[in-house]
Protein backbone atom coordinates (compact mmCIF):
# COMPACT_ATOMS: atom_id res chain seq x y z
CA UNK A 1 0.00 0.00 0.00
CA UNK A 2 1.35 3.68 -0.98
CA UNK A 3 0.22 5.32 2.10
CA UNK A 4 0.24 5.63 5.58
CA UNK A 5 -1.76 6.90 8.47
CA UNK A 6 -1.76 7.79 12.54
CA UNK A 7 -0.63 4.32 14.17
CA UNK A 8 -4.17 3.39 15.74
CA UNK A 9 -2.58 2.28 19.45
CA UNK A 10 -1.13 5.77 19.52
CA UNK A 11 -4.78 7.67 18.65
CA UNK A 12 -6.55 5.62 21.50
CA UNK A 13 -3.44 5.95 23.88
CA UNK A 14 -4.41 10.11 23.53
CA UNK A 15 -7.96 10.15 23.69
CA UNK A 16 -8.36 9.01 27.17
CA UNK A 17 -5.18 10.75 28.00
CA UNK A 18 -6.72 14.42 27.08
CA UNK A 19 -10.09 13.50 28.05
CA UNK A 20 -8.22 12.22 31.83
CA UNK A 21 -6.83 16.03 32.02
CA UNK A 22 -9.92 17.88 31.24
CA UNK A 23 -12.07 15.54 33.04
CA UNK A 24 -10.37 16.83 36.51
CA UNK A 25 -11.15 20.09 35.83
CA UNK A 26 -15.01 19.71 35.74
CA UNK A 27 -16.05 16.97 38.62
CA UNK A 28 -18.87 15.99 36.49
CA UNK A 29 -17.17 14.33 34.18
CA UNK A 30 -16.32 11.20 35.24
CA UNK A 31 -14.56 9.04 32.16
CA UNK A 32 -14.29 9.80 28.26
CA UNK A 33 -17.16 10.96 25.99
CA UNK A 34 -17.60 7.48 24.66
CA UNK A 35 -20.49 8.86 22.08
CA UNK A 36 -17.87 10.95 20.35
CA UNK A 37 -15.59 7.80 20.03
CA UNK A 38 -18.42 5.82 19.35
CA UNK A 39 -21.35 7.63 18.15
CA UNK A 40 -22.79 8.46 15.38
CA UNK A 41 -20.60 8.74 11.91
CA UNK A 42 -21.09 12.26 9.97
CA UNK A 43 -19.27 12.98 7.07
CA UNK A 44 -17.54 16.59 7.30
CA UNK A 45 -17.11 16.48 3.56
CA UNK A 46 -18.78 13.56 0.91
CA UNK A 47 -16.16 11.11 0.07
CA UNK A 48 -14.72 11.38 -3.71
CA UNK A 49 -11.99 11.95 -5.51
CA UNK A 50 -9.81 13.87 -7.70
CA UNK A 51 -10.35 12.45 -11.44
CA UNK A 52 -13.83 13.28 -12.46
CA UNK A 53 -12.88 12.93 -16.27
CA UNK A 54 -11.03 9.69 -15.50
CA UNK A 55 -7.36 8.16 -14.24
CA UNK A 56 -4.81 8.32 -17.10
CA UNK A 57 -2.53 6.16 -15.57
CA UNK A 58 0.12 6.40 -18.43
CA UNK A 59 0.91 10.26 -17.80
CA UNK A 60 1.61 8.83 -14.00
CA UNK A 61 -1.40 10.07 -12.56
CA UNK A 62 -3.02 8.87 -9.19
CA UNK A 63 -6.52 8.81 -7.80
CA UNK A 64 -6.73 11.16 -4.73
CA UNK A 65 -9.35 10.00 -2.33
CA UNK A 66 -11.18 12.40 -0.43
CA UNK A 67 -14.05 12.51 2.27
CA UNK A 68 -13.07 13.33 6.18
CA UNK A 69 -15.34 12.32 9.05
CA UNK A 70 -16.17 13.58 12.55
CA UNK A 71 -14.96 10.42 14.39
CA UNK A 72 -11.37 8.71 13.87
CA UNK A 73 -12.95 5.41 12.65
CA UNK A 74 -11.38 2.04 10.74
CA UNK A 75 -12.42 2.33 7.29
CA UNK A 76 -11.59 0.39 3.95
CA UNK A 77 -11.59 1.79 0.27
CA UNK A 78 -11.88 -1.10 -2.38
CA UNK A 79 -12.10 -0.70 -5.99
CA UNK A 80 -13.94 -3.21 -7.63
CA UNK A 81 -13.46 -3.17 -11.98
CA UNK A 82 -16.72 -3.54 -13.55
CA UNK A 83 -15.22 -5.43 -16.80
CA UNK A 84 -11.89 -6.73 -15.70
CA UNK A 85 -13.27 -8.16 -11.84
CA UNK A 86 -10.11 -6.88 -11.15
CA UNK A 87 -9.81 -5.63 -7.21
CA UNK A 88 -7.64 -3.67 -4.86
CA UNK A 89 -8.22 -2.56 -1.19
CA UNK A 90 -6.70 0.23 1.30
CA UNK A 91 -7.64 -0.25 4.86
CA UNK A 92 -6.68 2.34 7.09
CA UNK A 93 -7.84 4.72 10.38
CA UNK A 94 -8.47 8.82 10.63
CA UNK A 95 -10.65 10.97 10.06
CA UNK A 96 -10.34 11.28 6.44
CA UNK A 97 -8.84 9.25 3.55
CA UNK A 98 -7.29 12.01 2.06
CA UNK A 99 -3.45 9.79 2.29
CA UNK A 100 -5.69 7.09 0.25
CA UNK A 101 -3.47 7.07 -3.20
CA UNK A 102 -4.44 4.67 -5.97
CA UNK A 103 -1.57 4.32 -8.29
CA UNK A 104 -3.61 1.08 -10.32
CA UNK A 105 -2.43 -1.40 -8.00
CA UNK A 106 -4.28 -4.42 -8.37
CA UNK A 107 -4.63 -7.90 -6.15
CA UNK A 108 -4.48 -11.08 -8.61
CA UNK A 109 -5.78 -9.14 -11.89
CA UNK A 110 -4.86 -6.36 -13.53
CA UNK A 111 -7.34 -3.36 -14.44
CA UNK A 112 -8.48 -3.12 -17.89
CA UNK A 113 -8.32 0.30 -19.95
CA UNK A 114 -11.81 1.69 -20.83
CA UNK A 115 -12.82 0.36 -17.63
CA UNK A 116 -15.46 1.98 -15.09
CA UNK A 117 -14.05 1.56 -11.47
CA UNK A 118 -16.14 1.61 -8.44
CA UNK A 119 -14.59 2.84 -5.22
CA UNK A 120 -16.69 1.33 -2.08
CA UNK A 121 -15.65 3.28 1.48
CA UNK A 122 -16.97 1.44 3.73
CA UNK A 123 -16.47 1.41 8.49
CA UNK A 124 -16.32 -1.50 10.11
CA UNK A 125 -17.82 0.10 12.93
CA UNK A 126 -20.38 1.44 11.34
CA UNK A 127 -21.53 -0.65 8.58
CA UNK A 128 -24.45 0.96 7.88
CA UNK A 129 -22.47 4.22 6.29
CA UNK A 130 -21.61 3.47 3.13
CA UNK A 131 -20.55 5.28 0.02
CA UNK A 132 -20.00 4.99 -3.34
CA UNK A 133 -18.27 6.75 -6.33
CA UNK A 134 -16.75 5.20 -9.21
CA UNK A 135 -13.87 6.18 -11.75
CA UNK A 136 -12.92 5.84 -15.23
CA UNK A 137 -9.86 4.15 -16.23
CA UNK A 138 -8.75 5.53 -19.27
CA UNK A 139 -5.56 3.26 -19.34
CA UNK A 140 -4.40 0.02 -17.97
CA UNK A 141 -1.49 0.82 -15.03
CA UNK A 142 1.82 -0.27 -16.22
CA UNK A 143 3.53 -1.13 -13.08
CA UNK A 144 6.33 -2.67 -14.92
CA UNK A 145 8.28 0.08 -12.64
CA UNK A 146 7.54 -2.07 -9.71
CA UNK A 147 10.44 -4.47 -10.08
CA UNK A 148 12.12 -6.08 -13.17
CA UNK A 149 10.05 -7.52 -16.12
CA UNK A 150 10.75 -10.37 -16.81
CA UNK A 151 7.72 -11.16 -19.29
CA UNK A 152 4.28 -9.95 -20.05
CA UNK A 153 4.48 -12.26 -23.52
CA UNK A 154 2.97 -8.52 -25.27
CA UNK A 155 6.40 -7.87 -26.52
CA UNK A 156 7.12 -8.05 -30.39
CA UNK A 157 10.70 -9.45 -29.36
CA UNK A 158 10.22 -11.78 -26.87
CA UNK A 159 12.91 -12.76 -24.16
CA UNK A 160 11.66 -15.77 -23.48
CA UNK A 161 11.47 -18.91 -25.44
CA UNK A 162 8.96 -22.47 -25.04
CA UNK A 163 10.41 -25.86 -24.72
CA UNK A 164 8.21 -28.83 -24.87
CA UNK A 165 8.67 -32.56 -24.59
CA UNK A 166 6.99 -35.96 -24.73
CA UNK A 167 3.91 -35.14 -22.80
CA UNK A 168 3.41 -31.85 -23.83
CA UNK A 169 0.10 -31.24 -25.50
CA UNK A 170 0.02 -27.49 -26.87
CA UNK A 171 2.53 -24.51 -25.43
CA UNK A 172 1.87 -21.22 -26.94
CA UNK A 173 1.73 -18.19 -26.72
CA UNK A 174 -1.54 -16.88 -26.76
CA UNK A 175 -2.47 -13.27 -28.00
CA UNK A 176 -5.13 -11.37 -29.32
CA UNK A 177 -6.90 -12.66 -25.32
CA UNK A 178 -9.85 -10.48 -23.72
CA UNK A 179 -9.09 -12.98 -20.55
CA UNK A 180 -5.43 -12.14 -19.97
CA UNK A 181 -4.16 -11.34 -17.00
CA UNK A 182 -2.27 -8.46 -18.03
CA UNK A 183 -2.91 -7.01 -21.57
CA UNK A 184 -3.30 -9.19 -24.14
CA UNK A 185 -1.05 -12.21 -24.20
CA UNK A 186 -0.12 -14.86 -22.03
CA UNK A 187 1.33 -18.67 -22.40
CA UNK A 188 -0.94 -21.44 -21.88
CA UNK A 189 0.66 -24.95 -21.43
CA UNK A 190 -0.98 -28.23 -21.43
CA UNK A 191 0.28 -32.03 -21.01
CA UNK A 192 -0.64 -34.92 -21.09
CA UNK A 193 0.15 -38.75 -19.02
CA UNK A 194 1.78 -39.74 -15.57
CA UNK A 195 4.48 -37.05 -15.60
CA UNK A 196 5.73 -34.03 -13.98
CA UNK A 197 7.62 -32.10 -16.70
CA UNK A 198 4.88 -31.08 -19.53
CA UNK A 199 7.11 -28.30 -21.36
CA UNK A 200 8.53 -25.13 -19.39
CA UNK A 201 8.29 -21.00 -20.16
CA UNK A 202 12.34 -19.80 -20.17
CA UNK A 203 13.42 -16.55 -19.59
CA UNK A 204 17.19 -15.23 -20.15
CA UNK A 205 18.38 -13.20 -17.39
CA UNK A 206 21.60 -11.46 -17.43
CA UNK A 207 23.48 -10.48 -14.02
CA UNK A 208 23.30 -6.88 -15.17
CA UNK A 209 19.73 -7.35 -15.01
CA UNK A 210 19.58 -8.14 -11.55
CA UNK A 211 22.14 -5.75 -10.11
CA UNK A 212 21.10 -4.18 -6.91
CA UNK A 213 18.60 -7.37 -5.91
CA UNK A 214 19.45 -9.44 -2.98
CA UNK A 215 18.36 -12.94 -2.42
CA UNK A 216 16.89 -12.32 1.05
CA UNK A 217 15.01 -9.37 -0.35
CA UNK A 218 14.40 -10.11 -3.87
CA UNK A 219 10.18 -12.10 -4.76
CA UNK A 220 9.69 -13.30 -7.74
CA UNK A 221 6.07 -12.51 -8.81
CA UNK A 222 3.99 -14.31 -11.52
CA UNK A 223 0.22 -14.89 -11.85
CA UNK A 224 -1.10 -18.48 -12.56
CA UNK A 225 -4.36 -20.04 -13.65
CA UNK A 226 -5.73 -23.41 -14.14
CA UNK A 227 -8.84 -25.52 -15.09
CA UNK A 228 -7.03 -28.54 -14.45
CA UNK A 229 -6.98 -29.82 -11.09
CA UNK A 230 -3.86 -30.99 -10.02
CA UNK A 231 -1.38 -28.85 -11.80
CA UNK A 232 1.70 -26.82 -10.45
CA UNK A 233 4.40 -25.24 -11.43
CA UNK A 234 7.99 -25.47 -10.69
CA UNK A 235 9.95 -22.90 -10.81
CA UNK A 236 13.94 -23.82 -11.92
CA UNK A 237 16.04 -20.96 -11.39
CA UNK A 238 19.59 -21.66 -13.39
CA UNK A 239 22.90 -20.33 -12.36
CA UNK A 240 25.90 -19.83 -14.34
CA UNK A 241 28.05 -20.71 -11.35
CA UNK A 242 31.25 -21.18 -13.10
CA UNK A 243 30.86 -17.77 -14.84
CA UNK A 244 31.30 -19.44 -18.37
CA UNK A 245 28.49 -18.17 -19.79
CA UNK A 246 26.86 -21.70 -19.69
CA UNK A 247 24.45 -23.42 -17.78
CA UNK A 248 26.03 -27.09 -17.46
CA UNK A 249 24.15 -30.07 -16.07
CA UNK A 250 26.63 -31.17 -12.80
CA UNK A 251 28.27 -28.10 -12.77
CA UNK A 252 26.22 -24.99 -12.42
CA UNK A 253 23.65 -25.11 -9.27
CA UNK A 254 19.80 -25.18 -10.16
CA UNK A 255 17.69 -23.68 -6.91
CA UNK A 256 13.19 -24.56 -7.38
CA UNK A 257 10.57 -24.48 -5.63
CA UNK A 258 6.90 -26.02 -6.91
CA UNK A 259 3.61 -24.18 -6.57
CA UNK A 260 -0.07 -25.80 -6.73
CA UNK A 261 -2.49 -23.94 -8.96
CA UNK A 262 -6.13 -23.67 -7.53
CA UNK A 263 -7.98 -25.13 -10.50
CA UNK A 264 -10.31 -22.80 -10.45
CA UNK A 265 -9.75 -20.82 -13.60
CA UNK A 266 -8.77 -17.59 -11.94
CA UNK A 267 -5.81 -16.28 -12.46
CA UNK A 268 -3.85 -15.93 -9.22
CA UNK A 269 -0.88 -14.10 -8.25
CA UNK A 270 1.84 -16.31 -6.62
CA UNK A 271 5.03 -14.55 -4.40
CA UNK A 272 8.63 -16.41 -3.67
CA UNK A 273 11.22 -14.88 -1.50
CA UNK A 274 14.30 -15.88 -3.82
CA UNK A 275 15.94 -17.04 -0.49
CA UNK A 276 13.42 -19.39 -0.64
CA UNK A 277 14.12 -21.10 -3.39
CA UNK A 278 16.00 -24.45 -2.28
CA UNK A 279 18.88 -26.12 -4.13
CA UNK A 280 17.71 -28.53 -6.67
CA UNK A 281 20.01 -31.94 -6.70
CA UNK A 282 17.69 -33.63 -8.91
CA UNK A 283 19.15 -35.82 -12.00
CA UNK A 284 22.80 -34.97 -11.78
CA UNK A 285 22.58 -31.07 -10.51
CA UNK A 286 25.32 -30.63 -7.94
CA UNK A 287 25.81 -28.23 -5.00
CA UNK A 288 28.47 -25.69 -5.65
CA UNK A 289 28.00 -23.33 -2.70
CA UNK A 290 24.51 -24.15 -1.83
CA UNK A 291 23.57 -20.60 -1.90
CA UNK A 292 21.33 -18.51 -4.99
CA UNK A 293 24.09 -16.10 -6.07
CA UNK A 294 21.71 -13.30 -7.98
CA UNK A 295 24.46 -12.05 -10.02
CA UNK A 296 24.92 -15.72 -11.76
CA UNK A 297 21.54 -16.26 -12.30
CA UNK A 298 21.14 -16.13 -15.95
CA UNK A 299 17.60 -17.93 -16.64
CA UNK A 300 14.56 -18.63 -14.77
CA UNK A 301 11.86 -21.85 -16.02
CA UNK A 302 8.56 -22.23 -15.27
CA UNK A 303 7.75 -25.08 -15.94
CA UNK A 304 3.88 -27.29 -16.87
CA UNK A 305 3.85 -29.59 -13.79
CA UNK A 306 1.62 -31.58 -10.91
CA UNK A 307 1.23 -31.62 -8.01
CA UNK A 308 1.83 -35.59 -7.95
CA UNK A 309 2.50 -38.33 -9.82
CA UNK A 310 -1.01 -39.15 -11.63
CA UNK A 311 -1.83 -40.07 -15.01
CA UNK A 312 -3.91 -37.11 -16.53
CA UNK A 313 -4.33 -34.00 -17.86
CA UNK A 314 -2.30 -30.98 -16.64
CA UNK A 315 -1.89 -27.31 -17.41
CA UNK A 316 -1.74 -23.58 -16.73
CA UNK A 317 -1.62 -20.15 -17.87
CA UNK A 318 1.54 -17.83 -17.13
CA UNK A 319 1.50 -14.39 -17.32
CA UNK A 320 3.12 -11.14 -15.73
CA UNK A 321 6.73 -12.35 -14.51
CA UNK A 322 8.26 -9.43 -12.35
CA UNK A 323 11.29 -9.49 -9.55
CA UNK A 324 10.44 -6.69 -7.22
CA UNK A 325 12.64 -5.57 -4.27
CA UNK A 326 11.79 -5.68 -0.95
CA UNK A 327 8.01 -6.31 -1.18
CA UNK A 328 5.67 -8.64 -3.23
CA UNK A 329 4.51 -7.14 -5.98
CA1 LIG B 1 0.24 -10.22 -20.64
CA1 LIG C 1 28.38 -22.48 -16.24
Amino acid sequence: MYFSFQKPELTWLFIPVLFGLFGCAKEEVLGPDLESLYGELEFVSEFGHNRPNGVHFNAGEGVQFTGEFNLPVLYTVSLIGQKSGATFSFKGQGIGVSDVLWLGDCDGLFFQQNEWVHCLLEFEDHPEDVRLDSVFVWEQPDLSSRGFLLASFEEVNPPFSLSSGKYTQSLEVVTEATDACEGSAYVRGTGSGAATWFGALRMSLSPVELEGYEAATTYLNLHVRSAFEGSATVIKVFEDSNEDGLITSGVDEVFTTKLAVTADGEWHRKSILWSDLVLDLSGNNVSVDGQVDMNKVIRLDCTVSQTGTADGDFGLDVDYVILTKQRPF
